[in-house]
């Protein structure tokens, strides 16, 4: 077979002092941590986009990047795309992939010429997944790139935009189908608005759960039973993306009576746009059961938009991997590089190096995770803040047992001492010796 990464060679584990740029620093596939091994807790996936689509090109400038499939077009160079991707994955030794509809096959005249378009590429693909034993982590549609969707795809104003949006959501459900997708992905590219002066909400907002509802009827019809995710994101492209965040998310899916159909996907760099945390929002989802996938990236707080860097803050990763081991996995989920290596590094090599240090960083992140849970390091100390609630009239409270009246009997002629310390700067003490120290 041709190979289109010819300077890579499989990357190896060779750990902490290893000096050898394409080699793990603290990623090792089968250790066992926590119960699994690393590749059963990380279940990391490539996505297909910014490894095997994107040129470099932004609002300021032209394509940067030097790819092997350069000077095809058409269904050529996405074949092209197909076999280079599968070296990739084998290369990297990542299990997971994730894909657009638009991402793996050119768009015809109509939406007929696309879906044989689509049919050629996801045969080969069936091909590739069964020789390889990869798996695709989930897909999605893209219903934002073409200019029909530029009012929106569910929310478009326009009735033909919603019949073409729900048509295409039918071929990528069969394509989830065809490739046994773990999870199938909603995230609303343009359901959003610029101005509330022309948008109803209200009918916007019925009109995207009315095409999920239709997506979970076909799933049934079909047979398709991945896990549905919903990818919360405050703004970009609109200026107000309805799945705002993950809280705004499950009060929709509770509206609108899907909840038990659909998980969240949930963005590093997104959180942040959000103005949260990337851990506030997996602990949201968590606590609602409704913690489905991550996107694995990072942004920069510098700049306004989601940049997709590959994670490379061991803070962050550590902390989500805390809200992942409670969630006791990710189950059928896993951590998407939603991940771009940066304009300027355009070589192929690059593609690897974001890759390494993005998983690299999961793996140190899921390691010292690890060890603060099984030391029940945080646990404790929440514990310990909320003891009041254990007995007495804190026991009272929290068993729904207190009335209004017997809350005030208890403290009216009780004076209230809060002298108790959160211990802020202690714990951030004790997360930095975990850091540096887990072996
Ligand atoms: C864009 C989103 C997108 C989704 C899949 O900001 O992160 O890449 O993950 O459509
Ligand atoms: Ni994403
Ligand atoms: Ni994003």
């Amino acid at each position: 077979m041709l190979a289109y990464f010819n300077d890579v060679l499989k990357i190896p584990f060779e750990g902490k002092h290893s000096t050898n740029p394409l080699a793990f620093k603290e990623y090792n596939a089968d250790e066992v941590v926590f119960g699994k091994t690393m590749a059963e807790h990380l279940r990391f996936a490539v996505s297909y986009w910014h490894t095997f689509t994107l040129t470099g090109a932004d609002p300021f400038g032209l394509p940067t990047m030097l790819r092997p499939w350069d000077g095809y077009s058409g269904l050529d160079l996405a074949k092209i795309r197909v076999e280079a991707a599968f070296e990739f994955y084998e290369k990297l030794g990542v299990e997971y992939f994730c894909f657009h509809d638009r991402d793996i096959a050119p768009e015809g005249e109509t939406l007929r010429e696309t879906n044989k378009n689509l049919d050629v590429i996801v045969a080969m693909m069936q091909d590739y997944m069964k020789s390889s034993g990869k798996k695709l982590l989930w897909n999605t549609q893209n219903m934002f790139s073409n200019p029909r969707f530029v009012h929106g795809a569910a929310t478009s104003p326009f009735a033909d935009v919603f019949a073409y949006a729900a048509a295409q959501v039918k071929k990528s459900l069969e394509i989830a189908k065809t490739l046994g997708a773990q999870n199938y992905v909603f995230w609303g590219g343009r359901e959003g608005y610029e101005t509330l002066l022309n948008t109803d909400m209200k009918f916007e907002l019925d009109n995207m759960a009315r095409l999920l509802s239709l997506a979970c009827d076909y799933a049934d019809e079909i047979g398709f039973t991945g896990q549905f995710l919903l990818e919360p994101k405050p703004k970009e492209p609109t200026k107000h993306q309805y799945d705002y965040d993950a809280a705004t998310s499950i009060a929709f899916l509770q509206k609108y009576g899907l909840q038990d159909r659909f998980k969240l996907n949930i963005e590093a760099n997104h959180a942040m746009l959000a103005g949260h945390t990337f851990e506030h929002e997996l602990m949201v989802s968590r606590i609602n059961d409704m913690l489905g996938s991550v996107d694995a990236n990072q942004g920069d707080s510098l700049l306004g938009w989601d940049t997709d860097e590959f994670p490379t803050d061991l803070y962050s990763s550590t902390l989500a991997m805390v809200q992942v081991l409670k969630n006791g996995g990710l189950h059928s989920g896993g951590l998407n590089f939603d991940a771009k290596v940066r304009r300027g590094s355009m070589t192929p090599l690059d593609l690897f190096y974001g890759h390494i240090v993005g998983m690299d960083s999961f793996a140190r992140g899921l390691k010292v995770a690890a060890k603060l849970v099984e030391d029940g390091v945080f646990d404790q100390v929440v514990a310990d803040r909320y003891a009041s609630y254990q007995s007495g009239i804190g026991q009272e409270i929290a068993q729904g047992k207190a009335t209004m009246q017997s809350l005030e009997q208890y403290v009216l002629d009780k004076p209230i001492k809060l002298e108790v310390s959160g211990r802020q700067e202690l714990l951030l003490a004790k997360l930095n010796q975990y850091l540096t120290t887990v072996e």
